[in-house]
């Protein structure tokens, strides 16, 4: 299961841990509560498959792809990287099962300040519509996830600026989840 903390704002490289000294923890209800659904489908287990299957049946999902984030692996990586890494949001809700390797989303809080979530394999993570966040490899540098769709891939991230600020998906989540 993750583990979530407030990130600790540094020089440091954001594949770093970024934990303040006392680490201040986030409990998976504070991450319920602004709408971030996080659990888990066993990997190791040959049905596993079945399972993701049928979260997208119930949540009328019908795309999905899966993506190896290495250097080896992923074509333009340093560029995907500072893409993922940079904050932004969704029209769509993001679904993202991690099935190898490790990694951060960070998420803001209502106090916008970051929370970051550590996933590994197993790991189930929903992100609402209009929630600002990033993603980055920690320092093993290699991650192998499944993202679901609900229609085409519309994984167009808008970065964060006056703009967003406005956006209707964004006052629709502010509206729902930060009270
Ligand atoms: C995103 O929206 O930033 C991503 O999907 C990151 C790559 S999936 C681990
Ligand atoms: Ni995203």
């Amino acid at each position: 299961m993750v583990q979530a903390w407030y990130y600790a704002d540094s020089e440091q490289d954001g594949r770093e841990l970024h934990q303040y000294t006392p680490n201040r923890p986030v409990s998976l209800e504070q991450l319920a509560a602004i709408g971030v659904e996080v659990s888990s489908v066993d990997v190791t287990q040959p049905d596993y498959i079945d399972k993701i299957d049928s979260i997208c049946k119930e949540r009328d999902y019908k795309n999905r792809d899966e993506i190896t984030i290495s250097k080896e692996k992923l074509p333009g990586y340093e560029e995907k990287l500072k893409i993922f890494f940079t904050e932004h949001l969704h029209e769509d809700e993001e679904i993202r099962f991690i099935v190898e390797g490790t990694g951060y989303f960070d998420v803001r809080s209502p106090g916008d300040q970051w929370i970051r979530i550590a996933c590994g394999p197993s790991d189930l993570i929903v992100l609402p519509a209009g929630i600002y966040h990033r993603f980055t490899l920690d320092t093993s540098n290699y991650l192998k996830a499944m993202r679901l769709f609900k229609e085409d891939p519309k994984w167009t991230p808008l970065n964060r600026g006056p703009v967003t600020d406005e956006n209707s998906y964004r006052q629709g989540y502010l509206e729902s989840f930060v009270k």
